[in-house]
């Protein structure tokens, strides 16, 4: 068998939000961040592997939006939902877009072992898309590029945003792609979380 193996969440629940450094949860335990333009589907795919409805607020529910909300999974670590990037229409560069705490976050969060870089399939990513995923690539972190909703691509959409997606982010391999609403891909997404918190 070369599946990988499920993974289980026997509890999931909200810790808490944090603005700066300074309130991070003391419990010191992997953590493991999902960033990405605002819209591409964050909280709702946190939703989806935690397998909870309402535990991560959906961009329907306002607020919220500059903090870090911490999750904690079978008591073992944590999963961060960050503000999105890229809000700002100016053309600063990708450090004065992104949230003051998330830039903070990304430099000195020590228990933070890896990034799920999250894009909308339809889009393949922008430029802004492109040089954050590099910034975080340069404080050498792990970035897991995740392109999310590929319920709305048919067949056709889907090979060509692969491969553009996969030139754009200069991956060695495809993007994983998933959905948050039909929850393909989830398994495969848990697994190289799980991945991420062990090395
Ligand atoms: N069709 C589809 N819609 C999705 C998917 N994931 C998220 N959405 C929708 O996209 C919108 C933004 O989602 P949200 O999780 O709030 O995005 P966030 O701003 O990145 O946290 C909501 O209307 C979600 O229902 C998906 O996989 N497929
Ligand atoms: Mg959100």
């Amino acid at each position: 068998m070369t599946e990988p193996q499920s993974f289980s969440v026997f509890s999931a629940y909200f810790v808490k939000s944090a603005v700066s450094l300074k309130d991070l949860p003391q419990e010191r335990l992997p953590q493991v961040a999902f960033l990405g333009r605002s819209n591409v589907g964050k909280s709702t795919l946190l939703n989806a592997i935690m397998g909870k409805k309402g535990l991560v607020k959906t961009s329907s529910t306002p607020g919220k939006t500059r903090e870090l909300n911490f999750f904690k999974v079978n008591e073992s670590f944590y999963l961060v939902d960050l503000p999105g990037v890229g809000y700002a229409k100016l053309s600063f560069k990708t450090r004065d877009q992104m949230t003051k705490s998330v830039e903070d976050y990304l430099e000195k969060a020590e228990d933070l072992q890896g990034v799920v870089y999250l894009i909308d399939i339809r889009h393949a990513g922008t430029s802004l898309d492109v040089e954050t995923v590099e910034y975080i690539r340069n404080k050498g972190l792990p970035v897991l590029l995740v392109a999310n909703k590929e319920d709305k691509v048919n067949r056709k959409e889907f090979i060509k945003n692969m491969k553009l997606i996969q030139e754009k982010f200069r991956l060695e391999e495809k993007p994983l792609s998933v959905s948050a609403v039909s929850k393909k891909g989830l398994d495969i997404l848990w697994f190289e979380i799980i991945n991420a918190i062990r090395n």
